[in-house]
C-alpha cells in the first residue's frame, strides 16, 4: 500500500468488536451521530456487508438456509472484507471517517472457535487496512445470552461464545482499547467518543493509513 501518500485530513477506521450481543450495534449507532454532530463526515459500515453477492451467501448461511464446509465459509467471510477495501480506502482519503460494527477480528475470532487454524485466518486479512482504533466491547458471554433476541442466527450459542470470548482474548493486544459492556449505556457512549475523538485528531494530525498484519512479524499466530 502507498503508506505516505495519505490525505492529512484523511478519515479514520474506527473498529467495534464484542461478542453477538454485547451491545456494538446501538453502540456504533450512537457514535456515529455523535461524531456527526461534531461536523466530521462519518460513516457507520458492518461486516458481514449483507447486501453484495458474497454477503447474501454469508446471510443464507448464518440463517441456517445453507450448509458450507468451514474453511468455504470463512473464505467468503474474508472476500467480503476484501471486496469493499478499495472503496474503504478511497472514503478514508478523501476525509471520511468510518466506523466499522466488525472486522477481520470477529474473523479470526470466530472461525477459530470453529477450530480453523489461527494463523490461516489471520494470513487472509493480511494487507486489509489496519484499524486506527479497535474498540472490544468486552461482556462475559453468559450475560450476552440474557440479552433478548439471542438464539437466532447460527453463532448465537452460549457455548460457541465462550470459545469466541477466549479467542478474541489471544487476539487483544496493547493496541486495544477494552471496553466494560456491561457499563450503563451512558457510561459506555462516554468512552467511545472520548476514544473516538482522541483517534480522529491523531489521524488528522498526519498518522498514516497502514495495512492489516503487513508483515509476518505483525502477525504473531501466521506460521
Ligand atoms: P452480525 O451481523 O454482527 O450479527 O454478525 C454475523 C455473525 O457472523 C456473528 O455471529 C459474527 C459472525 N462473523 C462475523 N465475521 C465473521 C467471520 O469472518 N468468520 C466467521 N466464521 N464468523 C463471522
Amino acid at each position: 500500500m502507498d503508506n505516505g501518500h495519505y490525505n492529512s485530513a484523511r478519515g479514520s477506521l474506527i473498529v467495534l468488536e464484542g461478542l453477538d450481543r454485547s451491545g456494538k450495534t446501538s453502540q456504533c449507532s450512537n457514535l456515529l451521530s455523535y461524531l456527526r454532530g461534531t461536523g466530521l463526515s462519518v460513516e457507520a459500515w458492518r461486516f458481514p456487508d449483507r447486501s453484495t453477492s458474497i454477503g447474501q451467501l454469508i446471510s443464507a448461511y448464518l440463517a441456517n438456509e445453507s450448509q458450507l464446509d468451514d474453511k468455504a465459509i470463512h473464505l467468503l467471510f474474508s472476500a467480503n472484507r476484501w471486496e469493499k477495501r478499495a472503496l474503504m480506502e478511497n472514503k478514508l482519503k478523501s476525509g471520511i471517517t468510518i466506523v466499522v460494527d466488525r472486522y477481520s477480528y470477529s474473523g479470526v475470532a470466530f472461525s477459530v472457535a470453529k477450530g480453523l487454524d489461527m494463523g490461516w485466518c489471520m494470513a487472509l486479512e493480511m494487507g486489509l487496512i489496519a484499524p486506527d482504533l479497535v474498540i472490544f466491547l468486552d461482556i462475559p458471554p453468559e450475560k450476552a445470552a440474557e440479552r433478548g433476541g439471542y438464539g437466532t442466527e447460527r453463532y448465537e450459542q452460549l457455548e460457541f461464545q465462550r470459545k469466541v470470548a477466549k479467542h478474541y482474548h489471544t487476539l487483544c493486544d496493547a493496541s486495544w482499547e477494552v471496553v466494560d459492556g456491561s457499563l450503563p449505556m451512558e457510561a459506555i457512549q462516554k468512552q467511545l467518543r472520548d476514544l473516538s475523538m482522541h483517534c480522529v485528531m491523531k489521524c488528522q494530525q498526519g498518522k498514516p493509513l497502514m495495512n492489516l498484519w503487513s508483515s509476518k512479524e505483525d502477525c504473531p499466530h501466521c506460521n
